[in-house]
């Protein structure tokens, strides 16, 4: 395959709520699209980058701005590409691992549609459809937050995830456990927490949890496998995870015995396939995580949580959990799961009308 030139489209997407986490409120997703056009293909990915670095390093500005210095003009000089050959192509410039992560995507797309082939079938999906879970938002209030809970669950997902920060988390989970009983339930902080606030983490020991996702800062592996010591809640790191040596030091060091996948987190779905089999190796369950993803976004997560090892309920909501209107086909969930795609490359296409109308700006890059 050859590269002929790459789009980087900036699109505007409002959420239908505004998202409240430990590290901010986000009110409109804006998101980084990279097309890819071969000689006779073309293909998508989705930049998961936040417009501020917040959640991690990288933002949607810095991604658009490394894609267009350096990734794309090292990728349109190669004359023959695979997806596989990407990674190795651009492992000399360091990190920016969601924007790689975009890039490779949508290499991967256009070869895949080339050769008639679902990202399902080439990652290895055994299912062809996947559980939901619905990640919930710090809330004003508890009866918002159960108001909001009762919601998601009338809709049919399978799995509630508070996000949680010091002064939101035991009433919250004590109130969801009082109100709803003994529903799939987990928590996520963000690495809202230190080492010191082990004992506060502790008393969510009492509610059952599923897991506690990130705690501590993402640099704190170590604190994790303290924190894994003293907790009987299961400990699975996100933002720690950004490749799979960062999988198996978490693993061998007892940081975790759960992994939240992101492909945008750890540069790509081939690196993401690698930590999904590492952890399988281990015995270590892994699940989808998600970034608010539009349906271009969501469409090759849905492929990835088809694999086995995905063995709990992923962050793959229904594209009306964020947007009231998708760039592709909603995704609708059916009895609390949505559809792997099955059509060459990741399955699915933007609607031209809805996309032109939510961009905000597009370049090009030619070889
Ligand atoms: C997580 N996602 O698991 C992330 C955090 C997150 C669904 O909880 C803009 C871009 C806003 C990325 C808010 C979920 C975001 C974002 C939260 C990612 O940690
Ligand atoms: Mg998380």
């Amino acid at each position: 395959m050859k590269l002929a030139g790459v789009e980087l489209r900036r699109i505007a997407m409002p959420l239908v709520t505004p998202f409240r986490t430990s590290f901010g409120t986000e009110h409109v997703r804006d998101v980084l699209l990279v097309r890819v056009e071969t000689p006779d293909q073309q293909g998508w990915g989705e930049c998961v980058a936040a417009a501020e670095p917040r959640y991690s390093a990288e933002y949607t500005d810095g991604c658009a701005d490394v894609l267009r210095r350096f990734l794309v003009p090292a990728l349109l000089a190669q004359l023959r590409l695979e997806a596989a050959d990407i990674a190795p192509a651009l492992a000399g410039f360091k990190g920016h691992r969601m924007a790689k992560a975009a890039l490779e995507t949508a290499v991967l797309d256009a070869q895949l549609r080339e050769s008639g082939t679902s990202f399902g079938r080439y990652l290895g999906a055994v299912a062809d459809r996947v559980p939901s879970g619905v990640s919930v938002g710090i809330m004003d209030s508890i009866p918002a937050l159960l108001d909001a809970v009762a919601g998601y669950l009338d809709q049919g997902y399978l799995r509630i995830k508070l996000k949680i920060e010091p002064g939101w988390d035991v009433e919250p989970v004590r109130a969801v456990r009082d109100r709803f009983g003994d529903i799939p339930l987990q928590v996520d902080a963000n690495a809202a927490y230190t080492r010191r606030d082990t004992r506060q983490l502790a008393r969510l020991d009492d509610f059952g949890l599923l897991l506690i996702e990130q705690p501590l800062d993402e640099e704190d592996v170590p604190g994790h496998a303290q924190l894994a010591e003293a907790l009987s809640t299961p400990i699975c790191l996100d933002e720690s995870i950004t490749s799979a040596r960062a999988a198996a030091d978490a693993i061998v060091l007892r940081a975790c015995s759960i992994v939240n996948i992101k492909p945008g987190r750890v540069g790509g779905y081939l690196e993401a396939r690698r930590i999904h089999d590492l952890c399988a190796a281990h015995g270590v369950p892994v699940w989808c995580g998600g970034m608010l993803e539009t349906g271009l976004g969501r469409a090759p997560n849905l492929a990835l949580a088809a694999l086995p090892n995905f063995t709990l309920p992923g962050d793959t909501s229904a594209s009306a959990r964020y947007f009231r209107t998708d760039i592709t086909e909603p995704f609708v969930l059916d009895g609390g799961h949505l559809a792997v795609p099955a059509a060459p490359g990741i399955g699915v296409d933007p609607i031209p009308t809805v996309l032109d109308e939510v961009t905000v700006s597009s370049e090009w890059i030619r070889g």
